[in-house]
């Protein structure tokens, strides 16, 4: 295909073969690749996406990195620091396939610490208690995993790749989480209390991951219609339902929903009223911990000037330097 114009330049006019060729290439299931020529605001739904998805990760190291120094043995310690590790680890995937579209990253940070982009409302949440660590590995990492498979197969090819990888560290994330919960909710009557409590409190805020209810999702439409999405929020959030009921007997817990019933009919499971006026709220900025995980961010951000400006200053003198050598050959 041919090359893409820089990001944001107005195409609404391109060429009808353009948009016939990038039609056919997403009717096909190909990907679209960062050279391919693609309409605006496929780019900037992408744009939007991916980086709110990358914000997720490197703000969601906050809540569980708040327990390594009390993790309760060297075991769970090591555990928690490798899972927060992979989470910057995705931040930097997600960076990395966002800026194939031509946006700076620099320019994506600025907009996470001014408020202009989102990241995931679950991390505005607070961990209470070592428990807390478990429920996000088994209910946040499981609906990370529940909505990220079908990612694996979005039409962008460098977003897409990304997602395989994620979705492998995802799923040892989600089983250390119901590991470490299954370990407690079998431990003494405290352990077992401390568990359910942490399930009490997630439970709700991992289905509003998923996002509002498919008549109010503004974006889902289109970008199903442009395979970056296969499933509506809705679909998503009932598979993680469906998956999470058995579990949750497995593991001894109860989940927190009253109206939770199988349906014979659908054969799925009937849940209760999501609390979308709180998930407003936490989109509003007033969560329990947005104003907390913001700031920590910028703080982190301006606290690593340094290391980015040796970092830069490295590359600048390892490159004179291959520049010397290739002069010199
Ligand atoms: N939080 O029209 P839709 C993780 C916004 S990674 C905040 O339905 P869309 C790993 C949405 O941006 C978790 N905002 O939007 C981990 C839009 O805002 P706008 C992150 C939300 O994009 C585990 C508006 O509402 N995963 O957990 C949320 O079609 C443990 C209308 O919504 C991803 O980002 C929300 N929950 O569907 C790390 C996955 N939901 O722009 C550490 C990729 C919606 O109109 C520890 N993203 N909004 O102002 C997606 O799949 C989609 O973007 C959705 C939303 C499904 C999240």
């Amino acid at each position: 295909m041919t090359t893409a114009p820089a990001a944001g330049a107005a195409n609404e006019t391109a060429p009808a073969e353009l948009v016939a060729g990038f039609d056919a290439v997403v009717a096909a299931d190909s990907r679209i690749e960062p050279r391919d020529w693609m309409p605006d605001a496929y780019r900037s739904t992408l744009i939007r996406q991916i980086a709110q998805h990358a914000h997720s990760e490197i703000i969601g190291m906050q809540p569980e990195a708040n327990w390594i120094t009390r993790a309760p043995s060297l075991r769970r310690k090591a555990i928690l620091i490798a899972k927060v590790q992979d989470e910057a680890g995705h931040g930097l995937y997600l960076y990395g396939a966002a800026e194939t579209l031509g946006v700076g990253r620099d320019d994506m940070l600025d907009k996470l610490h001014s408020g202009r982009q989102r990241y995931s409302s679950i991390f505005n949440y607070p961990t209470l208690t070592w428990a807390d660590v478990g429920a996000i590995g088994w209910l946040v990492d499981g609906a990370a995993i529940t909505n990220q498979v079908p990612l694996c197969r979005c039409s962008y090819g460098p977003y897409a790749r990304a997602m395989v990888r994620v979705c492998k560290e995802e799923s040892f994330h989600q089983r250390q989480g119901y590991e470490l919960l299954h370990t407690l909710s079998h431990g003494t009557k405290e352990q077992h209390a401390m568990a359910q409590d942490a399930v009490d409190r997630w439970w709700w805020p991992s289905l509003m991951m998923f996002g509002p209810p498919d008549d109010e999702s503004a974006h889902s439409a289109q970008s199903m219609a442009w395979r970056i999405k296969r499933h509506s929020n809705d679909e998503l959030r009932q598979r993680f339902v469906d998956i999470c009921v058995p579990q949750a007997e497995a593991l001894g817990l109860r989940l927190p929903d009253p109206d939770l019933r199988w349906n014979e009919e659908r054969e799925r499971w009937d849940f209760g009223a999501i609390d979308w006026e709180e998930f407003h709220q936490v989109l509003r900025g007033n969560g329990p911990c947005n104003e907390q995980r913001l700031t920590q961010r910028r703080t982190a951000h301006e606290e690593g000037a340094w290391v980015r400006d040796a970092a830069a200053a490295y590359a600048a003198k390892h490159q004179a330097k291959s520049g010397q050598e290739a002069m010199a050959v």
